[in-house]
């Protein structure tokens, strides 16, 4: 098992690390260091000896032979945005920040784009927009998030149910693996039946076992007509079902994302956003919302309009006719992480249900986490349409692990999963085994072996410690 900092003069570490990546490119100044070794939240907050910066993948690659000759271990940060503990250095690791690798490259003929893991995802979107195509994947974090960031969580967002999350848009990856070998696979074949799906496997794989350098992904057509619009309900129920139906009659459905009562309220106190439905006063506790994006090639509102027309419950309706009051809309969705952190740093469980358990559990789980914590506060939004719930609580201490205990239970329970997009990062560890059988997580582990023989490679991150 590799160590963290202990037990090696951190100026010789300095020192060595420096002639790889060169004297500005190893952070040790505490001011410089401080924006690395705490995450997005502020719940997980680690330490290091030293942040390295290198430029490309051979440099990477030299990182990491360093690191497996001294027995030091390294977690690999993109833009730190990750919300699972994942990407800083809880046990005193060297940080690996791949930010320096920003190279995008657009392939217009193929409809692809190669971009290296610092590429941000707003960066790789305004590129494939540049060169007359669109990058789907798109999240709140998209100024900061980056491509390889995204490529070990799988990262989903707002558009999933429509184009699929980062794995369904990877063609291949360049990596260095935890064995030392560089592996490349950019030339972007639509079809490679070619054996092992290696970026497959590292995409989800959240660092554990190799370091991505660049990725080449499928563009999509931009679309040619959008509308958006925000629906509210009287209750959950009928906001969820709502969601689901719109699945079926709305075929250009891209976008539906759930909202509650107190979250609006919440997002239009922090931010001064007015509340939406002018007239209608504070949103009631029992108001549910969902926001609905449809993408087609002609006359998206008119097909947006139709479908809500027909759609039971629906008490509201706000349609944006321009793209200025879309973005409005979409506002109160985006805010919602940056409002509830205003609050404190918030126990973040990011779970799916299946579809016919979502409407109960989003009725019953404020219940089981007072019962875990009398004192919580529970907020509930999300990917309603894929299923996935971002249950955040706050009004808990960071440490304090009983209601991300009894929230899983129950989503064990009602068959759904304990991470739908963040990932497990060191936050879930200890609840794998609800979703993943012995064999699995003996096979995880075979994989993580064979990939990482000397377990450099964000050792505290997804697999649970053995006992
Ligand atoms: P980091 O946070 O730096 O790292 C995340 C994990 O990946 C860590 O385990 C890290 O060690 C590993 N890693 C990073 N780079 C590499 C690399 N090059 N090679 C190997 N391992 C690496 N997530 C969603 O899925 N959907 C959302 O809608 C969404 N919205 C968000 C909104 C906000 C406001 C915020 C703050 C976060 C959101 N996230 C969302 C979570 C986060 O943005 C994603 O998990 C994202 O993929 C993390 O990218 P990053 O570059 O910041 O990675
Ligand atoms: C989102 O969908 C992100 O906004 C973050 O996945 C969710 O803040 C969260 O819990
Ligand atoms: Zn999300």
């Amino acid at each position: 098992v590799a160590r963290g900092d202990e037990g090696r003069s951190p100026r010789a570490l300095t020192a060595e690390l420096a002639a790889i990546v060169g004297t500005d490119h190893v952070l040790t100044d505490p001011d410089l260091v401080a924006g690395y070794v705490v995450d997005w939240t502020g719940r997980f907050r680690g330490h290091t000896p030293a942040v390295v910066r290198p430029k490309d993948a051979p440099e990477v690659a030299a990182v990491l032979a360093w690191c497996r000759q001294e027995g030091v271990a390294l977690v690999p940060q993109g833009g730190n945005t990750g919300l699972v503990g994942g990407g800083v250095p809880l046990a005193g690791e060297v940080v690996l920040s791949l930010r320096r690798l920003d190279a995008v490259a657009v392939d217009q003929i193929a409809g692809q784009a190669t971009a290296h893991a610092g590429v941000t995802i707003g960066a790789l979107q305004r590129a494939a927009s540049d060169g007359g195509w669109s990058y789907p994947v798109d999240l709140g974090s998209r100024d900061s998030a980056t491509v390889g960031g995204t490529v070990a969580t799988n990262a989903g967002g707002l558009r999933v149910l429509r184009y699929g999350p980062t794995r369904a848009q990877l063609l291949g990856v360049e990596a260095v693996l935890g064995t030392g070998a560089t592996i490349s696979h950019l030339g972007g074949l639509q079809k490679d039946n070619t054996g092992y799906d290696l970026a497959g496997l590292l995409c989800g794989s959240e660092g554990t076992l190799g370091i991505v350098t660049a990725a080449r992904v499928r563009l999509v057509p931009p679309p040619r007509d959008v509308a958006v619009a925000l629906l509210a309900f009287d209750g959950a129920a009928d906001s969820v079902a709502g969601a689901l139906a719109l699945r079926r009659t709305l075929p250009a459905l891209s976008a539906a994302e759930l909202m509650l009562g107190d979250g609006m309220t919440l997002v239009c106190e922090v931010t001064g956003v007015a509340p939406p439905f002018a007239g209608s006063g504070r949103p009631l506790r029992s108001a549910a919302y969902v926001l609905v994006e449809a993408e087609a090639d002609e006359d998206a509102a008119g097909a947006l309009g139709d479908a809500v027309a027909q759609l039971p419950g629906v008490r509201d309706v706000a349609v944006a006719t321009d793209p200025r009051r879309a973005t409005e809309l979409w506002r109160y969705r985006e805010a919602h992480t940056q409002a509830i952190n205003s609050l404190g740093a918030p126990h973040k469980l990011d779970v799916t249900l299946p579809a016919a358990q979502l409407a109960p559990f989003v009725d019953e789980v404020p219940a089981v986490v007072a019962r875990a914590a009398p004192d919580a506060t529970t907020w509930l939004f999300g990917h309603i349409a894929d299923g996935n719930v971002h249950v955040n609580i706050t009004g808990v201490a960071p440490g304090d692990l009983r209601v991300d205990d009894a929230v899983f239970r129950f989503v064990a329970e009602l068959g759904g999963s304990i991470s739908a997009e963040h990932g497990i990062g060191t936050a879930k560890r200890p609840w794998l085994h609800l979703n993943r059988s012995q064999g699995e997580l003996d096979t995880f582990r075979r994989l993580k072996a064979a990939l990482d023989p000397d377990g450099v490679l964000n050792p505290g991150v997804l697999l649970p410690p053995l006992r």
